[in-house]
């Protein structure tokens, strides 16, 4: 028996450009587990191949913390050597003739704290194999252009892991000696190792039965704890959706007999799409009204579907290697956003969809695209592959593919994505071949003329900017627009070429009319109320006929492209756009547009930030929205969100987070108190939703109601009024869901109640046993606002609560790193919060390096602090580089930090 070492080779990075096809294939891979927590043996009989296209090597195995015990070639004993964690054999035979190869080897799941490859989580046994996790269960080529067909026996002890799946079909099961059973599944369709899956444990299942369009009977299961079946029908719903999405909008059907999906609460990301056994965290999976808020349930549709889609876009047609990340990323986040829009239903619900995306994509990728971990959608390197599951690869890369979709129409998308599958089924490929598919079903659209410039989209790293000067020609009725575009230098690109930038636009008039587009030399009967420009050039011009008079532009309307806008707008401008936009997403968009002017403008003012940062018309534009009949709730609710601190923070040279925030908070109260009669309003007309239905419509009514609460609270503390906060405690007790509750809850907080003590206490106490609702209630103490007293000592107090655990990812998540997210309450001047962060990373890093390095990254945009926070950032930053033996994850991470 052989003990290798601990992944501690020297971190080297891998490019692109090295890509070589592999020099073996494996075509069949038949593995039998003998599952035991402390020492699972894994026997593995693989048919190899050498792959006659390139010359003749020895088959290098990854591998990584496992046990060899025994190598065999075509039935007997053969010569292998080690490299690293690469298990090499020299001596195999030659010629193109298939070799069996049989490797058995054992491995510690209940000592996996990685959770990566195989690992116990409460009792059962889970695997997560993406994106190298397959090599911690048996030496494999473990990469995702090799692709085997599987037939997987599980044996354990029947009592204990009733359950035993993987992927595929179950072709056998039975009873062993011993009390142990086992059973024997054969996945249908080959498939790359990151997708292999088993699980193993006492789990129950909920089940339906669903015929296709095209009549195929398939049996759906939704597997988790005994308990918790009654929380699944969302996501059984949610799964029912997507299926019959997928037939409808793309004529893309379920290709299984059976699709199941297991919840486990230790898990590092949100789930995981292994053919026909999707692994999710329960936080994704899990809900009722009493336990989940609205965003839980428009979560687990969005994720469900999401990875439902993956089966085409990334099991059957996967990345040929890991660079290609975003070829089934963005594709497939692209797919689940439109998946929810078509779910919302109405023009106005879309919206809110659209507008939700993009905030996440310019409050999280705008900042990593302008920092330290900037990298373009398609990367030319990387050190650890798991660093790079960013907001670039999978937000920024649903822009570009969103851009494709736009620049050659829904229609010729749906003949691309056709198109696509023809070509690729069944193989790994690149994000080249997924935009050459589109263009070239739709030749003749910009897309298809444009396309070899478009795809610097996937090549070129950092955010561009789009500038916009407009200027009206009374006499000639002419309105002439220019367009230029620029790119800041990211790390090892310091030129940028020009994008394909689409720009969706309209013009309106002061009063808010829409006027009719004519390009000059076009006929006047062509003229539309909204078209897309495409942006090739570094700078040009677009010059308008008939314009009755100056006109206020709305440009980038729906966002039509991943840009910074700029263009000098009037109050007056941005006022009208507010007011009359057809473009629900610009409406909105003027609204931050004032919100940021305001707080920019303040944050640069010197001395305290005062109470009168927003100026009276906007407080009445707010007052007009707030008052809207017209407007749904959800969107008005957004209107009334002003820009968070870290978009605030993106728009500085220098940043004084305390100022930012103190100036944000500045704005909140003015918005509380100036419109205290319309938040009553607001409260009284939306605090009863009746039956709770987590629809659009209703979770609307909700969280514009939670936001009149929040500010009546507010206001309260300000004027030592007793009302409203004894509302807010009430509804803390009898709330009939957990929307309404959170928000309470939340209210009571955020305002630093005399109350909120009282109410967190009894909130405890009502969900000690619902591991979901307690990541809640960590997550809310430690975002709450210092108004309320210092955080950081409460979350240190926290982490000593008997229901913290720092193994568990999502209550490492809900208390750490909501904490370290908390601008105010993180950035100290005494630097206590950076000290407990490094001490964190650190401690982290020991248990879970893919937790740490997401953690590390809290630090990305250290460099842009004012004193003293800056030096005091360094400080803690280089502590942490200091340590010996880091993980390549947070290395990588606190390396590019530093640079
Ligand atoms: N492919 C998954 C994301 C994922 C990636 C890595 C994981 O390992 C820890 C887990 C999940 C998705 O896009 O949903
Ligand atoms: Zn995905």
């Amino acid at each position: 028996m052989l003990q290798l070492r601990d992944g501690q080779a020297p971190a080297t990075a891998i490019y692109r450009a090295d890509y070589e096809a592999p020099a073996w294939w494996i075509d069949t891979v038949d593995l039998t587990f003998d599952l035991d927590p402390a020492k699972t043996r894994v026997l593995s009989k693989m048919r190899v191949r050498r792959n006659p296209e390139v010359p003749a090597q020895a088959l290098r195995l990854d591998g990584d913390e496992l046990n060899l015990a025994r190598v065999m070639v075509n039935g007997g004993g053969t010569s292998f050597k080690m490299d690293g964690d690469q298990l090499v054999l020299e001596n195999l035979p030659e010629g193109n003739e298939p070799v069996e190869l049989e490797i058995f080897t054992t491995c510690a799941p209940i000592k996996n704290t990685k959770l990566m490859g195989l690992y116990v989580s409460e009792d059962t046994f889970f695997t997560q194999c993406e994106a190298e996790g397959f090599r911690r269960i048996t030496y494999f080529l473990d990469r995702p252009d090799v692709m085997a067909m599987y037939t997987v026996t599980l044996r354990a002890s029947k009592a204990q892991y009733p359950v035993l799946l993987s992927n595929g079909n179950l072709v056998e099961s039975g009873d062993l000696e011993d009390g142990r059973h086992f059973a024997k599944w054969v996945d249908p369709h080959k498939k790359p190792s990151y997708l292999f899956a088993l699980v193993a444990g006492n789990l129950v299942a909920r089940e339906q039965k669903i015929k296709s369009r095209a009549g195929r009977d398939h049996l759906l299961q939704v597997f988790v704890r005994p308990g918790d079946l009654e929380k699944t029908e969302h996501a059984m719903n949610s799964l029912m959706h997507s299926v019959a999405w997928d037939e409808a909008r793309f004529g893309l059907s379920l290709d299984l007999d059976r699709f199941m999906i297991v919840a486990t609460s230790d898990f590092n990301m949100g789930a995981m799409e292994n053919k026909g056994l999707n692994i999710f965290n329960t936080k994704y999976v899990l809900a009722s009204q009493a336990t989940a808020t609205d965003t839980d349930y428009a979560n687990i549709e969005s994720v469900v579907g999401h990875e439902y889609f993956h089966n085409w876009t990334g099991d059957r047609v996967t990345c040929r290697d890991w660079f290609q990340l975003s070829l089934k990323e963005g594709l497939t986040v692209f797919r689940d956003q439109e998946f929810s829009m078509d779910m919302a239903g109405t023009a106005s619900a879309r919206a809110v969809k659209r507008i939700d995306d993009v905030r996440v994509l310019r409050t999280v990728q705008f900042p990593e695209d302008a920092g330290p971990m900037a990298h373009p959608v398609r990367p030319d390197s990387y050190i650890e592959i798991n660093n790079f599951y960013t907001v670039t690869i999978y937000e920024k890369g649903a822009e570009v593919v969103r851009m494709q979709h736009n620049l050659v129409g829904r229609e010729g998308f749906a003949k691309g994505m056709k198109l696509y599958f023809e070509r690729h089924d069944g193989q790994a490929v690149t994000c080249d071949d997924f935009s050459q598919a589109i263009a070239d079903a739709n030749s003749g659209s910009p897309l298809a003329q444009h396309l070899q410039q478009f795809r610097r989209w996937y090549s070129q790293a950092g955010t561009p900017v789009l500038k916009a000067v407009g200027q009206y020609d009374a006499d000639a009725r002419t309105y002439t627009l220019t367009l230029s575009q620029s790119c800041a230098p990211t790390v090892g690109q310091a030129e940028k070429l020009p994008f394909v930038i689409p720009v969706q636009m309209g013009l309106l008039t002061a009063s808010g009319q829409p006027i009719a587009l004519q390009l000059q030399g076009e006929d006047a009967a062509q003229a539309v109320a909204s078209r897309m420009l495409v942006l090739t050039e570094a700078e040009q011009r677009f010059v308008f006929s008939n314009v009755s008079e100056a006109p206020v532009p709305s440009l980038l309307r729906s966002f039509s492209a991943p840009v910074v806008l700029e263009h000098e707008f009037s109050d007056a401008d941005l006022l009208t756009l507010l007011a009359h936009d057809s473009d629900p997403f610009n409406q909105w968009e003027a609204s931050q547009r004032l919100g940021l002017r305001y707080a920019l403008k303040a944050i640069a003012a010197s001395g305290e930030a005062s109470a009168e940062i927003l100026p009276a018309d906007f407080i009445e534009a707010m007052r007009r929205v707030l008052r809207d009949d017209k407007l749904d709730a959800a969107f008005k609710d957004l209107v009334l969100t002003l820009p968070s601190e870290s978009y605030i923070a993106e728009q500085l040279a220098e940043v004084d987070p305390q100022r930012v925030h103190a100036v944000r908070e500045a704005m909140i109260l003015q918005l509380a108190s100036a419109l205290q009669p319309e938040w009553e309003n607001i409260w009284e007309a939306n605090r009863d939703t009746g039956a709770y239905r987590p629809d659009h419509v209703s979770a609307g009514r909700r969280a514009l109601a939670g936001r009149a609460l929040s500010m009546l609270c507010l206001q309260a503390a300000r004027t030592g009024d007793t009302v409203w906060p004894g509302k807010a405690y009430q509804r803390c007790k009898d709330a009939g869901n957990m929307t309404d509750r959170m928000a309470a809850l939340s209210a009571l907080v955020y305002s630093a109640s005399p109350l909120a003590e009282q109410a967190l206490q009894r909130f405890h106490a009502l969900f000690k046993q619902d591991a979901l609702v307690l990541d809640k209630w960590f997550a809310l103490q430690a975002a709450a606002s210092d108004r309320g007293g210092d955080v950081l000592p409460a979350v240190k107090a926290l982490m000593k609560h008997a229901d913290f655990q720092i193994k568990n990812p999502n209550r490492a998540r809900s208390l750490i790193f909501s904490y370290c997210n908390n601008a105010g309450a993180f950035h100290r001047a005494d630097a206590a919060g950076y000290v407990f962060w490094a001490d964190r990373v650190i401690e982290i890093d020991g248990i879970n390096p893919q937790v740490a390095s997401r953690l590390a990254r809290v630090m990305d945009r250290w460099k842009k602090l004012t004193e003293p926070y800056r030096s005091a950032a360094r400080q803690a930053i280089e502590r942490v580089a200091a340590r010996p033996n880091l993980s390549n994850d947070v290395r990588e991470v606190i390396t590019r930090a530093l640079a």
